[in-house]
C-alpha cells in the first residue's frame, strides 16, 4: 500500500471512527435511552438482577424513531423470522437488552448491551438497526416481550410502551405460596400495605412455572396481560408494563415492597396474612371506593 493509499485508509478510518463516536454519544444521550439505562441500573441496585437475570424493552414513539434513524446501521442485520406475526406491532421499533447481559452493566456500554430492533411490515420478522455491537442478540425473553407489547398496546389504546422483567427475591418467595392464582396473589399484595390497591386495583396476574424463554411462558403471559399490567411468573420473577420507565419501575417497586412486607411480617408473626392488623377486604374496598378505582371485586376476600 502506497503513502497515498495509507493516507486515504487513515482518513477513512478516522472519518468513520469520528462518525461512530458522534453516533454513540448521540443515541445514548436521547432521553429514552438514558431512562432505559437508568432503569436497568436502578433495578440492579435494588438487587433484582443477579447474574444475567432480567430484561427490559421499550417501544419507540414515531418521533424517537425519526430522531434516531440517521444513527441506524447503513446495513442492518438480516431479518429473523418468528413463528408468529405480531400484526399490531408491524413496522415498530424496540430498544431491548441483549441476551446474557448483566443489567448493572447496561449504562456502561449501551451500544453493546442494548439494541434497537425493527419489526417488518408483517410483524413476523425482526432485524437489528442499532446497537448489539460485537454480535449481541436480543434477550432470550424476546417473544414474551413482544407478546406483552402486542397485548398491552391493544388493551391500553397504544399507551403502554415499556416491558420490564426482574427477579425480586420476595416476589418469587410469595409465588411459592400463591402459585398461579391471580386472585390469591392480588389479595396477599393488597393486604400487605395501603398503596397496593391504589397502584393495581385490577390485581396482578400469575403464570405457572415454565421454562424461561419458552413459547409456553410467552403464551401464558399473553393471556394474563389481557387483564393485568403486572404479572408474576411463579418461581421466576415479575413482569411490569406501562407507559413510561418511571411508571413501570414504580409499579414493580410497589409489588416488591408489598412482597417484602409479607415476608417480614411472616418472619415476625409466623403467619403472613393472619397478622392481627393485616388489611381486610373491607379496608381494601374502602380505599377503592374513596378513590373511585376499578377494583377487581371478585378477588377481594373478607
Ligand atoms: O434474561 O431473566 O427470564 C434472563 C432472564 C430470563
Ligand atoms: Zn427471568
Amino acid at each position: 500500500m502506497g503513502f497515498l493509499d495509507d493516507a486515504q485508509d487513515f482518513l477513512d478510518k478516522g472519518v468513520s471512527a469520528a462518525k461512530g463516536a458522534v453516533s454513540n454519544v448521540a443515541v445514548e444521550q436521547f432521553g429514552y435511552m438514558k431512562a432505559f439505562a437508568r432503569l436497568c441500573a436502578d433495578g440492579a441496585q435494588a438487587g433484582w438482577h443477579e447474574g444475567n437475570g432480567g430484561n427490559l424493552s421499550y417501544r419507540l414513539t414515531e418521533e424517537e424513531v425519526a430522531n434516531t434513524r440517521s444513527y441506524f446501521y447503513t446495513t442492518p442485520s438480516s431479518w429473523v423470522t418468528m413463528d408468529r406475526a405480531f400484526t399490531n406491532l408491524a413496522g415498530e421499533y424496540f430498544a431491548i437488552t441483549s441476551a446474557g447481559c448483566s443489567m448493572k452493566n447496561v449504562a456502561l456500554d449501551q451500544k453493546r448491551f442494548v439494541g434497537i430492533i425493527e419489526l417488518d411490515s408483517s410483524g413476523g420478522a425482526w432485524r437489528v438497526v442499532w446497537g448489539f455491537k460485537d454480535g449481541g442478540q436480543p434477550t432470550s425473553e424476546l417473544l414474551s416481550h413482544l407478546e406483552c407489547h402486542s397485548v398491552r398496546k391493544r388493551v391500553t389504546g397504544g399507551v403502554s410502551r415499556v416491558v420490564y422483567h426482574a427477579h425480586p427475591t420476595s416476589v418469587i418467595a410469595l409465588s411459592k405460596l400463591t402459585g398461579p392464582d391471580a386472585g390469591r396473589l392480588s389479595n396477599e399484595l393488597w393486604r400487605a400495605m395501603t398503596e397496593c390497591v391504589l397502584f393495581f386495583p385490577e390485581g396482578v396476574g400469575a403464570v405457572p412455572t415454565s421454562v424461561p424463554g419458552s413459547d409456553e411462558l410467552a403464551s401464558q403471559t399473553t393471556q394474563a396481560m389481557e387483564e393485568f399490567a403486572a404479572v408474576v411468573w411463579v418461581n421466576h420473577g415479575l413482569l411490569s408494563t406501562g407507559a413510561g420507565f418511571d411508571e413501570v419501575f414504580g409499579l414493580e417497586s410497589v409489588i416488591v415492597k408489598a412482597a417484602d412486607i409479607i415476608c417480614a411480617t411472616a418472619a415476625l408473626v409466623g403467619a403472613h396474612t393472619q397478622a392481627s392488623f393485616a388489611l381486610t377486604g373491607a379496608d381494601i374496598r374502602a380505599i377503592a371506593e374513596q378513590y373511585h378505582l376499578p377494583l377487581r371485586a371478585d378477588f377481594v376476600e373478607e
